[in-house]
Formats: C-alpha cells, sequence, structure tokens
C-alpha cells in the first residue's frame, strides 16, 4: 500500500517511483520463465522456416533476441501483449499466457492502483512489452518507441479523445533494473493547469516541437521489481539504452470500471470489483480467448484509429 505522502506527491506531480512492488518467486521469474519458452517457440517457427539457423548454443534470452534482430527476425509483435494498431490478420501473433496475467492482476498492485483510482478497476488495454536492446544494435531506421528511445508524449495523447475523461494511471513495470544509462523512463512533473497538449504524427506520436521544457525532465530509474506510476497527462519519454545490455518492461494501464478506456476496439476486463465481485476475470485463458475474438473481429481492417492527431496541423509545420 501507498502512504499518504506518496499519494500525495503522485497528486501534485503526476508520477511516483515504488520499489518492491512485484515478487521474484510469483511474478518475475514466472514472466521471464514465459517469454523465455515464448522465444524458443517463435525461433524454432523461424527456424522451420528456414528464415533463420538455431542461435548459438548457451545463449541466453537477450543473446537470442539479439541473434533474432541482427538477422532480421522481428520479434516485436510474437511478443507484445496486445495487437498493432496498423493492420490485423487472422494470425497476427501477440502474447497472452499466465505469468503476464499474473503480473496485471498481482494483489499488491492493485491495492496501489485502487488507492489511486479508486475500488472499481479495469485493466485498460493499452499495454505493451517493451524489450530495448543497446542503442548500438539498433537498425538506422529504428524508430519504434517499443524498440528504441520513446519520444515526449502524455498517455492521453495516444488514447482517442472519448477518453478524455476516463480516470486512469498507467504503470510501468521494470523487469530488469531500468537505469539513466540503459534507457529508464523521464517525466516532466506535471503543472496544477497541466493541460493536454498538441501531438504531431512524427517518427512516433509525439508532442508538438516548443510546448515542453525539457530542462525540467527527471529521470526515474528503478530496479527490477518496482513501478513507475503516472497520470495520462504527464509528459514522459525514455532514454535511450547506451549499455550493451538489454531493458526490459511492461507499461499496463488501469481505469474506473465503466468509463472509455481509449481504445474500444481492443478488450478491457474488470480487475477488481467490491461492489460486484463475479464481474472479476481470473482466468487467464478467457482473458487470452478476448484477445483471439477481438483479432478475428478486426482481421482484415485497413487501419485502427489510436490517436486523433493529423501531421496537417499547423502546430505540426
Ligand atoms: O518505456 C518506454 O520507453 C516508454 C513507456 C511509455 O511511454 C509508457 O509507459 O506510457
Ligand atoms: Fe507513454
Amino acid at each position: 500500500m501507498l502512504t499518504d505522502n506518496q499519494i500525495a506527491s503522485f497528486q501534485k506531480n503526476g508520477y511516483l517511483v515504488v520499489e518492491n512492488v512485484f515478487d521474484d518467486d510469483t511474478i518475475l521469474t514466472p514472466v521471464r520463465a514465459e517469454y523465455s519458452a515464448l522465444l524458443d517457440t517463435v525461433i524454432e517457427g523461424w527456424v522451420a522456416e528456414g528464415n533463420i539457423t538455431p542461435p548459438p548454443a548457451g545463449s541466453d534470452f537477450f543473446d537470442k533476441l539479439n541473434y533474432c534482430y541482427q538477422a532480421g527476425c522481428d520479434w516485436f509483435q510474437p511478443l507484445d501483449i496486445s495487437l498493432p494498431g496498423d493492420r490485423i490478420f487472422a494470425n497476427t501473433p501477440m502474447h497472452f499466457g499466465p505469468a503476464i496475467f499474473s503480473l496485471l492482476t498481482s494483489p499488491t498492485l492493485l491495492d496501489i492502483v485502487g488507492q489511486l483510482i479508486g475500488p472499481e478497476i479495469t485493466s485498460n488495454p493499452i499495454q505493451h512489452v517493451r524489450l530495448k536492446p543497446p542503442v548500438t544494435a539498433l537498425n538506422h531506421d529504428e524508430v519504434r518507441a517499443h524498440i528504441a528511445h520513446t519520444d515526449w508524449h502524455q498517455d492521453r495523447g495516444v488514447a482517442l479523445h472519448e477518453a478524455d475523461n476516463t480516470n486512469m494511471v498507467t504503470v510501468w513495470c521494470a523487469i530488469t533494473d531500468a537505469t539513466v544509462e540503459n534507457g529508464c523512463l523521464q517525466v516532466i512533473p506535471r503543472t496544477a493547469d497541466q493541460s493536454l497538449l498538441p501531438h504531431c504524427p512524427k517518427k512516433q506520436t509525439a508532442i508538438a516541437d516548443g510546448f515542453i521544457d525539457e530542462s525540467k525532465a527527471v529521470p526515474l530509474p528503478v530496479k527490477s521489481g518496482g513501478i513507475v506510476l503516472f497520470h495520462p497527462l504527464t509528459p514522459h519519454s525514455s532514454l535511450s539504452n547506451q549499455t550493451d545490455s538489454f531493458r526490459w518492461s511492461f507499461d499496463i494501464r488501469f481505469n474506473t470500471t465503466g468509463e472509455p478506456t481509449g481504445r474500444a476496439q481492443f478488450p478491457e476486463f474488470v480487475a477488481r470489483s467490491p461492489s460486484n465481485p463475479s464481474s472479476v476475470l481470473s482466468d487467464w485463458q478467457e482473458w487470452r480467448g478476448m484477445w483471439e475474438a477481438a483479432r478475428t473481429r478486426l482481421a482484415e481492417k485497413q487501419h485502427i484509429d489510436i490517436h486523433r492527431w493529423s501531421s496537417d496541423a499547423p502546430t505540426c509545420a
């Protein structure tokens, strides 16, 4: 649980770092094991299709990620806990497994989230894995915010306008230690009159030039198992990974049940509900089934809107 001081600090600054939220035995080790097995399965598929030769013996999870990336085999979508915002096919890969479901529904985490948004908690479907290779290993044209550094944005700016009044919190979960050197998150503490700033579809969806003072940026290192909480109006970005190892995080979001998630095409679920306990989803296979159904429904659509911004806007010129 958070102390009154922590809650007040979150409300004033729009962010809060909390260490030691996820337990090694029950959450972190199973998540690492689930991802390790998943990557092995994905690689087996590529080997069978002749896209790649097996990674060298003795390679660990990150060695394998790096090996595949260098060979042009893209693991992001198969490892992500979401469908993409661009085209979806009936066989678009994605990952929904028991260990990541346990992280998302961890009672310790939901206690904290409940202190910030209230007791009726929905798991918002805007969620991603971020596995960030050393910057020296990136392709020169790599701009994805899930792989390279993330540009300045507000999370409200990467949801649809219908969620502008939704009571929501982002939880950024460190699986490896996040440091200034390996590309931790940074924020600009929110001001009392913080509003939604104009964003532009650039390399990423980012705050238009001239709207934030980057000299106010506060880097937020956090150890493995810790989290960064932030408000949807808090401007944030991430530093680039200047080390020679990977930086790994998940970002997940929660909102008050019944309010728009900002991505209605993707499935939400009730994670906690004192008023209607039987509405809570506790079966990870049901969760996966909801995403599979969404994939079937959305397959072959040309495009899914995930933000409201146009590059034609005067602020983007
Ligand atoms: O981890 C990152 O690079 C950025 C994460 C982010 O934008 C978020 O959690 O909302
Ligand atoms: Fe974000």
